[in-house]
């Protein structure tokens, strides 16, 4: 492939709380795989190729393990995730959105709320409704995931992808 082929380059940052699932999430869409075990992975990001809108892309999706502010400066789109079984993790996501809208002086770019577990159903703290209006509030599209069974992975990175495609489309015009 060569460089020349790429319509876009996109960087996208995962966020969310402690053992939210953002490894296994960026390791389930870039690799195909979930591990079961706790794992300490030791990368910072990772990069795949995507077509999209007939489009080809390079997408740059960076874990959190290592983050510092400074590497949101460039980022084109970020996802937070917040784990359904842990009824904290609504705090977490909504630090990061405070701390992005702080960053991005008001101009954040675009972010998507994933409620990550899905499968875990009988130990689910927050009803899809309730987290729903929450992230509609803080206006962010929110959808549900699990990374153990690969469901909705695809769909939430294709949602961000788009959100941000179709900004940078109104941007050009
Ligand atoms: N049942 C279930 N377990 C999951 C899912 N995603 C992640 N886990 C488990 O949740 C734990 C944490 O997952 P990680 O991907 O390491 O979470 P993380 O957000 O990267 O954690 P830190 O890097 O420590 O902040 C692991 O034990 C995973 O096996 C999921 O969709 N379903
Ligand atoms: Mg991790």
């Amino acid at each position: 492939m060569d460089i020349g082929d790429y319509a876009f380059f996109l960087k996208i940052i995962l966020l969310g709380c402690q053992s939210s699932g953002k490894s296994n999430i960026l390791l389930r869409y870039t690799d195909g795989v979930f591990e079961e075990k706790e794992l300490t992975y030791n990368y910072d990001f990772k990069i795949k190729d995507k077509v999209l809108q007939e489009k080809l892309m390079k997408l740059q999706i960076w874990d959190t393990s290592t983050i510092y502010r400074n590497y949101f400066k460039s980022a084109h789109g970020f996802a937070i995730i917040i784990d359904l079984t842990n009824p904290d993790s609504f705090h977490s996501a909504l630090y990061w959105k405070k701390e992005l809208d702080n960053y991005f002086s008001g101009k954040t770019p675009e972010i998507i709320l994933i409620g990550n577990k899905a499968d875990l159903e009988n130990q689910r703290f927050f009803t899809f409704e309730e987290a729903k209006k929450r992230a509609d509030s803080l206006e962010m599209f929110y959808i549900e995931v699990s990374a153990k069974t690969n469901w909705n992975i695809e769909k939430s990175f294709e949602i961000l992808i788009r959100n941000i495609l179709h900004r940078i489309s109104n941007k050009a015009s």
